[in-house]
């Protein structure tokens, strides 16, 4: 891949975190995960951000990529961001997300793709409110039910929304970030929900600031928990559909410069291997980034603790250090090393997908102009930053 971007200067935290001997998990390929958010779809001047380097690098070994975030409105419709996910914006973003879910990794039992997931909700309040996947249920003492329009109505066509946006997508699950305050009764229906529709290999994660998993009966009165519901009863409720918790070490809900909010959260009874630590990226996405060389310290202390943790998740892709813009996924070469040093992803590129892939960024780039995430202020038509055809190494 070449890009044809003036390279940034390189940043002062761009540690290596070599010489910290790990062996992969062989029993379970997938752990320690190594996930990434993916928000930001395009660059200040419009152009697709491609996600391949995430697979075509040979040094990454990225397990999920969550797409965010997505929105369930009021109103009945569901958004990718600012607009509906099958805007021709996204078709560079669901083109890629088809070939890094064929890519595999090369070891034993290799776990099969990259999974993608979608991630809803997040700051952005609405989609967990009592108008959309929040509404009571019907028969519960509501005198203004009526069938077309009751609370029971309302879940129903939010839920709609979420599970068709699923499939069209050919999602490998979802991840939901609750930062509104909702019920308990209405995640668990929410996890049993889409259980009872996607099946058992459907991956669902919820993405807990960190201190929310402390103090499993309430003994903090709601401090650090921004999802209204307590995450020990979630776990005690509907806990073996939930595959992991994204939780967010960072702006002020805990950090990652040590092991204490991690041990402290084992301590209250959780899982080490479903714990995937939540960090920021950059320093440019909030308060609590801590450096990797001092991440990779803490992550060698906790594995050799517990054996195993649940990974690493980024957020988000576009702009990680050390890379910055033009190299963001230099972020997830400098986490393989410290989580899954052997193994390695395998990505068959033809010159007809390269040929497509080609097209669909002239779509996305196109029609990529007016987000708030890649705001162009003067519209240029931009050049193309992304050579695909240089990635061919497959026969058709
Ligand atoms: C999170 O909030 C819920 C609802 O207010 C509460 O029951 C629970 O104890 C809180 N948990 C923590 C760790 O603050
Ligand atoms: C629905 O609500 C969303 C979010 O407020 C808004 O962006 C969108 O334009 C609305 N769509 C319709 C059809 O009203
Ligand atoms: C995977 O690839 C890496 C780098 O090419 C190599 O060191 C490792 O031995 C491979 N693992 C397997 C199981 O083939
Ligand atoms: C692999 O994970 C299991 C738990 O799933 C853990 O008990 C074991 O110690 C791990 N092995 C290694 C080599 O990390």
């Amino acid at each position: 891949m070449r890009f044809l971007l003036p390279l940034v200067a390189s940043l002062p935290w761009a540690v290596t975190a070599t010489a910290l001997e790990f062996q992969p998990n062989r029993t379970r390929p997938e752990l320690p995960r190594l996930m990434l958010y993916f928000q930001t779809t395009h660059d200040a001047a419009g152009r697709p951000i491609s996600l391949l380097p995430l697979v075509y690098k040979q040094h990454i070994a990225l397990t999920h990529l969550i797409v965010a975030a997505f929105h369930i409105n009021s109103n009945g419709t569901i958004h990718l961001n600012d607009h509906p996910p099958s805007h021709p914006r996204y078709s560079t973003l669901w083109t890629e997300a088809r070939i890094l879910q064929s890519s595999f990794t090369n070891t034993s039992g290799g776990s099969g793709g990259v999974k993608i997931l979608g991630m809803l909700g997040g700051a952005a309040a609405g989609s967990f409110a009592a108008s959309t996947l929040d509404a009571a249920a019907d028969g519960d003492g509501d005198d203004d039910d009526t069938e077309a329009a009751g609370p029971a109505a309302a879940f129903e066509r939010s839920y709609a929304l979420l599970r068709e946006m699923v499939r069209v997508h050919k999602l490998d699950g979802v991840d939901l970030d609750v930062e509104e305050p909702m019920t308990l009764r209405g995640m668990v229906r929410l996890v049993r929900r889409l259980r009872a529709d996607f099946g058992p290999r459907f991956v669902i994660s919820l993405a807990p600031v960190a201190t929310a998993l402390m103090g499993r009966q309430g003994r903090r009165g709601g401090w650090g928990n921004l999802s209204g519901f307590d995450y020990g009863a979630l776990e005690r409720a509907v806990g073996e559909e939930v595959a992991f918790y994204n939780a967010q070490f960072y702006n002020g809900f805990g950090g990652m410069g040590d092991t204490r909010l991690f041990d402290a959260i084992v301590a209250e009874g959780w899982e080490p291997e479903r714990i995937v630590i939540g960090q920021l990226t950059s320093p440019e996405h909030g308060g609590g980034f801590v450096k990797h060389g001092q991440f990779g310290r803490a992550v060698k202390a906790l594995r050799r603790r517990y054996g195993e943790i649940g990974g690493v998740v980024g957020w988000e892709y576009f702009n990680a250090v050390p890379g910055g813009i033009n190299e963001p996924w230099k972020w997830a070469e400098s986490m393989t090393k410290i989580l899954r040093p052997e193994k390695k992803p395998i990505l068959h590129i033809t010159k007809k997908m390269a040929e497509r892939l080609t097209r669909v960024w002239m779509v996305s780039a196109a029609e990529g102009r007016g987000s708030r995430f890649g705001t162009a202020e003067r519209w240029v038509d931009p050049e193309p930053n992304v050579d695909y055809l240089a990635m061919v190494n497959a026969e058709e």
